[in-house]
């Protein structure tokens, strides 16, 4: 398995989620401060972005899909509930909350434009961070207190925003936060991504 992945990048995702699922992998770096992408990256990205996976002849070049398939092939219900469990769909709702609102709601804000939270589909920073903490409700991790791949989605976009300063005073999702760097996988994922 070869992961295309660069320091700093959602690329993080799926080194952790690599790591949790304890799998054997070959890093390739990408340097994204490059004018071109090299044919190599643009055959398994198209966009020339990372992260990207090849596994054999499986081919895939999102963060999001990236765990799910990792998850599903390599440690169903464990990493991910299987398609018969009752968890199941609230795993998937969760698995799309950071590209689908976290992710545009957060790069709205910082643009400082206004948002017209009837029509886009994440509303807008204040209802994604309530929506995301009452997600929570309490519980260590998404699904309650079993630890999935949508935390891995979560986590990363919790990791990042305290890092960006953009994570707003939320207790819940600073000890979040700090409940996925106690995970060992999360610290292995850290460790890796800034060690080439
Ligand atoms: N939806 C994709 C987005 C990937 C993405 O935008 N990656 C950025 C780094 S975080 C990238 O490769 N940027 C370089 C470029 O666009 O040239 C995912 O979640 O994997």
């Amino acid at each position: 398995m070869k992961l295309y992945w660069g320091p700093g990048t959602r690329a993080f995702r799926a080194v952790w989620m690599l790591e949790e699922a304890g799998l054997d992998y070959e890093r390739v770096p990408v340097d994204l401060s490059a004018p071109e992408r090299s044919s190599e990256l643009l055959a398994a990205s198209p966009m020339g972005k990372v992260p990207a996976l090849r596994d054999g002849d499986v081919r895939m070049w999102d963060s999001a899909a990236i765990c799910m398939y990792l998850a599903d092939r390599y440690a169903p219900g464990r990493l991910a509930p299987a398609r018969d469990e009752p968890d199941r769909g609230l795993y998937l709702q969760w698995m799309f909350f950071s590209p689908g609102a976290i992710e545009p709601a957060t790069a709205e804000k910082e643009a400082g434009r206004l948002s017209v939270p009837r029509v886009n589909g994440w509303g807008n920073f204040e209802k994604m961070v309530d929506t995301w903490e009452r997600g929570l409700s309490g519980n260590d991790w998404i699904l309650g207190d079993r630890f999935t791949a949508a935390d891995i989605m979560l986590g990363s976009s919790a990791l990042t925003m305290r890092s960006e300063g953009t994570l707003p005073g939320s207790t819940v999702l600073e000890a979040y936060a700090d409940r996925c760097l106690a995970r060992g996988a999360c610290q292995r994922a850290l460790n890796r991504f800034i060690d080439r």
